[in-house]
């Protein structure tokens, strides 16, 4: 390339900048994951999988609409944080998972996780609306469901606190030499906070099987990445802690899933924590009550044109020649259980007013 032209009447006084040099460092070694995810970024599902993995998606889409509309009827109350846009992530990585052994916690964007887990749409749905068959017996809401008999460990409301949570989660399996790994999920503006970095340090330190999964929506919510981020590679932000990190496209889920597959591989080897950015979107706003002025509608449609997550695997599946008949079957399958869990969650009982001091901790410690 030809070199500019010197302005002229400009001083011709050099500068010197020395070169940087590179400090040899063999005790640094950061596995390159990315690399051994750019040989295969698809996970090749079979035909059964890759229906199961739609299915899941669909549910998770068709429930958050429902719960979006409970909401506006004022049959659930507080806040709700809905995941559409989302759903490959929580699929991908929680198909990846060893159930009863691996654990999951996350924020308050959490009807996905639970839905991805397999858990009965019907006691999520009443735990929404308040009911006494919700999954945290209705004293949760959206940003506190709970259940240890999935190894699901929240829903939490203070961003971030579920990163350290995590850390504590994966303490235990490595302790108890349980073999399994924690996903702990958590947002892009999350990741600014110190206490993240703090987790990173310890979790890197002590080799804790946990895998940190960023769902980068490109929102905090009204705040850009772009705005908020000095650096928006969030994949990138372990690297000074040695632990290595993986950039997925999180509207693919067998890019997510082939991904998730990578580090808990290198998680259960027991070379310690993996970070995985997990690009994505969301479609609603924020939370039930955003008047979403930060972006346009066009930017929102672009994405559901041309990057949703369930029609790119209902293109995969058509491609694949499932016929479109099964696909049908499936909605309607879902139509139905979502109306279910509806008609049960509005049905059912509120908790008794002496459910007011049950699970409440109480005294001094
Ligand atoms: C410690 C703390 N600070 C601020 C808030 C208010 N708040 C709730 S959600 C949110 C944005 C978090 O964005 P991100 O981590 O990207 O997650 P997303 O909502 O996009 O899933 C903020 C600032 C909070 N709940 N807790
Ligand atoms: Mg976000």
């Amino acid at each position: 390339m030809a070199k500019p032209a010197a302005s002229s009447g400009t001083s011709t006084k050099k500068t010197t900048h020395k070169k940087a040099v590179p400090i040899p460092d063999d005790d640094f070694v950061l596995h390159s994951l990315q690399e051994e995810h750019g040989q295969q970024k698809r996970y090749a599902a079979s035909d059964d999988e890759l229906l199961t993995f739609y299915e899941q998606m669909l549910l998770i889409r068709r429930f958050e609409e429902r719960a979006g509309q409970l909401y506006g009827l004022g049959l659930i109350g507080g806040f709700c944080h809905l995941y559409i846009g989302q759903e490959a992530v929580a699929v991908g990585i929680q198909s990846a998972l060893d159930a009863g052994k691996d654990s999951v916690i996350t924020g308050y964007r959490d009807h996905g996780h639970m839905l991805a887990y397999g858990i009965d749409p019907k006691v999520i749905m009443a735990e929404l609306t308040g009911r006494e068959a919700g999954i945290s017996r209705g004293k949760g809401g959206s940003m506190h469901m709970f259940s240890t008999d999935h190894a699901f460990y929240g829903g939490h409301g203070i961003v971030g606190a579920q990163v350290p949570l995590g850390a504590g989660l994966a303490f235990a399996h490595k302790y108890r030499e349980d073999g399994g790994v924690c996903i702990a999920y958590f947002g892009d503006g999350a990741a600014n906070q110190g206490q993240v970095y703090e987790t990173f340090n310890m979790a890197s330190l002590w080799k804790l099987p946990i895998v940190f999964v960023i769902e980068n929506n490109q929102y905090a919510m009204g705040t850009s990445v772009k705005r908020s981020s000095a650096e928006t590679h969030f994949y990138r932000r372990g690297t000074a802690f040695r632990i290595p990190g993986l950039d997925v496209n999180g509207m693919d889920v067998l890019e997510v899933r082939q991904a998730a597959e990578i580090a808990l591989r290198h998680v259960r080897e027991g070379n310690g924590p993996v970070l995985m950015e997990l690009n994505t979107y969301r479609y609603r706003g924020h939370s039930m009550s955003d008047p979403a002025k930060y972006r346009t509608r066009e930017e929102v449609q672009d994405v559901r044109e041309h990057n949703d997550s369930i029609e790119r695997a209902k293109k995969d599946l058509l491609e694949r020649g499932i016929p479109e008949d099964r696909l049908k079957e499936i909605e309607k399958r879902i139509r139905a259980s979502v109306a279910d869990a509806a008609g049960f969650a509005e049905n059912s009982p509120e908790p008794a007013p002496a459910e007011l001091y049950t699970d409440v901790v109480l005294g001094s410690y």
